[in-house]
C-alpha cells in the first residue's frame, strides 16, 4: 500500500512534508502505520532530509487514532501485530533525528494526539470545534505507559493526571495553556510558522541538537524497549477480555449514532 500518506520533500530546505491522507478520518490502521514506518525510514535514511512536518490533508481531522476496527473481533496473533506496529511508529518518531513539528489541523485524540506528542514541536490550528487529548479513559481503555509518559513529559505530572484519569479531550485554548500545543495559528498561517519553527530548529548544528534530543529522550525510550513484549501480551490479553471488546463496540456504535 502506498496511498494513506503524501509525503513531499523540499530539497532546497531539507524538510519533508507528511500529509495524512486516509478519509474520513486518518486513523491508525494496520496499513496506515506500516506505511508511516516506511515512510520514516525513508527520509529518515535520505540525507537531504533534515526535518518533517506533519499534517492532514483531511479537513477537520488531523487522526482519530487508533483505527478501533483493530481492536475489535480479530485474533490474539492479529492483536499483537498491530500493537508491534503501533509501538514501531512510537519508536521511530520519538527516537528521529530529524527535527519534527506536528502541524495540527484538525481534531486529533487518542492515537493522533500520540503522534502530535512525539514531535518535537507543536502547532494547532484555532478553531472552536478541534479537540485535542488522550481520552482512552473514556473508551474504557488505559492509555499504555508510554503514551503516558510522553504525555507526562510535555504537560507535566499533575495536568496529566488530571487530564488521563478524566480521559479530557481539550479544547484549542486549553491545549495551549496546559502545554499540551506549543503554538496556536490561524488556519491560514499554520504552513508557514510550521516552516519557520523547522528553520529555526534547523539553524542549529544537527549533532548537537541530535545529541541533546537523544539524552532528553533516552530514559522513556529505554524504558519501552525494555519492556515492549512485555506491553504487547499486555495489550493482547486486555484487549481479548469479552468487557473490553464490550466497551469498545459500544464506542463504535456511539460514535455511528452520533452521526445523524
Ligand atoms: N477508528 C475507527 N473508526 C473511526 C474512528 C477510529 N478511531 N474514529 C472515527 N471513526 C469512524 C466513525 O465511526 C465514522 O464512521 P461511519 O462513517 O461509518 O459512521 C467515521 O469514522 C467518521 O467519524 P465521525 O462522524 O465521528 O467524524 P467527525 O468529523 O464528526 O469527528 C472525530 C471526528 C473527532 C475524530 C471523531 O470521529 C472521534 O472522536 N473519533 C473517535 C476518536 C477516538 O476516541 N479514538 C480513540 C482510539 S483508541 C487509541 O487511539 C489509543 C488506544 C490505546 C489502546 C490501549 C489499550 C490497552
Amino acid at each position: 500500500s502506498n496511498n494513506k500518506i503524501l509525503v513531499e520533500l523540499d530539497t532546497s530546505s531539507g524538510v519533508a512534508t507528511m500529509k495524512f491522507k486516509s478519509p474520513p478520518v486518518n486513523s491508525l490502521s494496520l496499513d496506515f502505520l506500516t506505511e508511516f514506518c516506511i515512510s520514516l525510514e525513508k527520509l529518515e535514511n535520505d540525507r537531504a532530509c533534515r526535518g518533517l512536518i506533519i499534517t492532514s490533508a483531511v479537513p477537520r481531522v488531523f487522526s482519530s487514532g487508533l483505527d478501533i476496527n483493530e481492536m475489535c473481533g480479530k485474533s490474539r496473533e492479529h492483536y499483537a501485530e498491530f500493537w508491534r506496529a503501533v509501538q514501531e511508529m512510537w519508536i521511530r518518531l520519538y527516537s528521529s533525528n530529524m527535527v519534527t513539528v506536528a502541524a495540527i489541523n484538525g481534531s486529533s485524540p487518542a492515537g493522533g494526539c500520540l503522534i502530535a506528542l512525539t514531535c518535537d514541536y507543536r502547532i494547532m490550528v484555532e478553531n472552536p470545534k478541534y479537540i485535542i487529548g488522550l481520552n482512552e479513559a473514556q473508551l474504557g481503555i488505559v492509555a499504555p505507559f508510554w503514551f503516558k509518559d510522553t504525555f507526562v513529559k510535555a504537560v507535566g505530572h499533575r495536568v496529566a493526571e488530571r487530564s488521563l484519569q478524566l480521559g479530557l479531550l481539550h479544547s484549542v485554548p486549553e491545549a495551549h495553556r496546559i502545554g499540551l500545543v506549543d503554538e496556536v495559528v490561524p488556519e491560514e498561517k499554520l504552513q508557514e510558522k510550521a516552516a519557520a519553527v523547522v528553520a529555526q530548529w534547523l539553524a542549529l548544528p544537527d549533532h548537537a541538537r541530535q545529541l541533546t534530543k537523544s539524552m532528553m529522550r533516552k530514559a522513556v525510550l529505554d524504558h519501552m524497549l525494555a519492556h515492549r513484549e512485555e506491553d504487547i501480551q499486555n495489550f493482547v490479553n486486555f484487549i481479548s477480555k469479552d468487557s473490553i471488546q464490550k466497551s469498545l463496540s459500544m464506542y463504535m456504535e456511539m460514535l455511528k449514532k452520533k452521526k445523524s
